[in-house]
């Protein structure tokens, strides 16, 4: 059984900045915990954001969601992203041929590639996606994760399929960091496993997402990172759910370490 590193550890084991300032995040502040930030208005988004901030290491966005959308938006993003420490992880999914990808992180209303420190992309195109995405100039020499399973009920990420993104995540550790991934698919401490699907009690809503619980994905199944959306942000007291959900995700690594 390989030896569970300390966030520290890993942080020195990576060549990729990104990477690295994570691991160095999750040990200063004692989070694996990412937040869905998946509300529509710039406003309250802004809010839960600044609220939830102490607690997380990473800000998911779903940029294109925003009703209200504007550059302004993005520069206090990135203030509350130096505010509280955490990286902005932009859930794009890209999922196209390199040349029409490139064009999608680059450029059109979102200009990605200027405050993402983390995107994600589908590997079904082949290796020219992430050649695409790699080829663009980055402000914060962006890091990429390979979807290679996703946590709905009946998606195609099985099997060969997750083993080839694998390998193409081992084949391009310059660019890629990681995985979008229900499971420990690799044990290259420098590639992240992030899991989203994640809430204090394992159940699925309507439309087919199944959640699983902070300590069957990181004490079980060895993921890095927690990923969580609703769980948060439709609580009742959305910082004191965050809260419950670092303590428990950071509870179920301890638990792994000492195991
Ligand atoms: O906690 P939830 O269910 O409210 O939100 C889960 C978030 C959503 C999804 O778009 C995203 O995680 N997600 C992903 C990602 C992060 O790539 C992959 C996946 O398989 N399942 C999933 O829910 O913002």
């Amino acid at each position: 059984k390989p030896k569970v590193l300390g966030y520290r550890e890993r942080a020195k084991l990576c060549s990729n900045p990104i990477t690295q300032r994570l691991f160095e995040i999750m040990e200063k502040k004692r989070t694996n915990l990412a937040l869905s930030a998946d509300l529509t208005d710039s406003k309250q988004l802004l809010q839960l954001i600044d609220k939830t901030g102490p607690y997380i290491c990473i800000v998911k966005t779903h940029i294109d969601i925003l009703e209200d959308f504007s550059e302004d938006f993005i520069e206090k993003l990135s203030q509350l992203a130096s505010k509280h420490e955490f990286l902005i992880f932009e859930d794009r999914k890209f999922a196209d041929i390199g040349n029409t990808v490139v064009h999608q992180f680059s450029g059109g209303v979102y200009h990605i590639s200027n405050w993402a420190h983390i995107i994600n992309a589908h590997t079904v195109p082949g290796a020219g996606v992430i050649q695409g995405l790699k080829m663009v100039k980055t402000q914060n020499g962006c890091g990429c994760l390979l979807i290679a399973e996703m946590s709905s009920a009946g998606n195609l990420a099985t099997g060969d399929y997750t083993q080839a993104t694998v390998k193409m995540a081992e084949e391009n550790k310059d660019f890629v960091i990681g995985f979008i991934s229900v499971s420990n698919l690799s044990p290259d401490p420098e590639l992240v496993h992030m899991t989203p699907g994640v809430q204090l009690e394992c159940g699925r809503d309507d439309l087919g997402q199944q959640y699983l619980t902070p300590s069957e994905v990181i004490t079980r199944r060895g993921s890095d990172v927690i990923i969580v959306g609703r769980g948060i942000y439709q609580a009742p007291d959305p910082a004191e759910a965050a809260r419950q959900f670092q303590v428990a995700g950071y509870d179920a690594f301890v638990a792994r370490l000492t195991e």
